[in-house]
C-alpha cells in the first residue's frame, strides 16, 4: 500500500512539473518561432523630407514544426529612449513550418495612429494564440529596418505649394 501511495505521489509530481514546464495546460510547447525578416512598403512621404507619414511594416514568421496560431504585438520607442510602448496588436493568424512564405502587414502612421515627428525603433513580439508568454522578440539589433525610422504626422507631411 505504501508503495502504491509513493507511486501515486511520483505520478502527481511528474504531472505538476509537466504542467509548470510545458505551460498552456500541459500542451507541448517545444516548437520555436523566428521572424525571418521585416521590410517596409507603401511609403508615403509627400514633402520628401525622409520623414514618412505612413508605411506598411511587412513581417514573416516561421515556426520550427507544425502549424500554429499566433499573434504579434508591434512595440515602438523613440530612437534615443529605452522603453517600448505597444503600437499595434494583430489578430490571430497561422504560421506553418520554417519556410512559411506568407508576409503579414501592419500600417504604421495614419489610420493606426500618427507618430509625432521623430525617429523610432520598432520591436515585434510573437505570442501563441491565447497565451501572453512572449515566444520571440525581433528588434532593431536584428534588422536595420526596425532601427532609427523617421516618421511625422500627416499634418506635417504636406506638399509645399508656392505662389508663382
Ligand atoms: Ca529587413
Ligand atoms: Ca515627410
Amino acid at each position: 500500500m505504501k508503495k502504491f501511495i509513493k507511486n501515486r505521489l511520483i505520478l502527481i509530481c511528474f504531472l505538476v512539473l509537466n504542467f509548470i514546464f510545458c505551460g498552456d495546460n500541459g500542451v507541448n510547447n517545444s516548437e520555436t518561432y523566428t521572424v525571418a525578416d521585416t521590410l517596409w512598403t507603401e511609403t508615403k512621404d509627400y514633402d520628401a523630407d525622409s520623414y514618412t507619414q505612413y508605411r506598411k511594416l511587412n513581417f514573416n514568421v516561421d515556426v520550427s514544426s507544425g502549424t500554429h496560431a499566433v499573434y504579434v504585438e508591434i512595440y515602438h520607442k523613440l530612437h534615443n529612449s529605452s522603453s517600448y510602448s505597444l503600437y499595434y496588436k494583430t489578430s490571430d493568424f497561422e504560421v506553418t513550418g520554417i519556410s512559411d512564405s506568407t508576409w503579414h502587414m501592419i500600417g504604421v502612421g495614419g489610420i493606426n495612429g500618427d507618430l509625432p515627428h521623430n525617429s523610432y525603433d520598432f520591436e515585434l513580439r510573437i505570442y501563441k494564440s491565447g497565451s501572453s508568454k512572449v515566444r520571440v522578440t525581433y528588434g532593431p539589433t536584428d534588422d536595420p529596418d526596425l532601427n532609427d525610422q523617421a516618421f511625422e504626422p500627416a499634418s506635417e507631411d504636406t506638399v509645399k505649394v508656392f505662389d508663382l
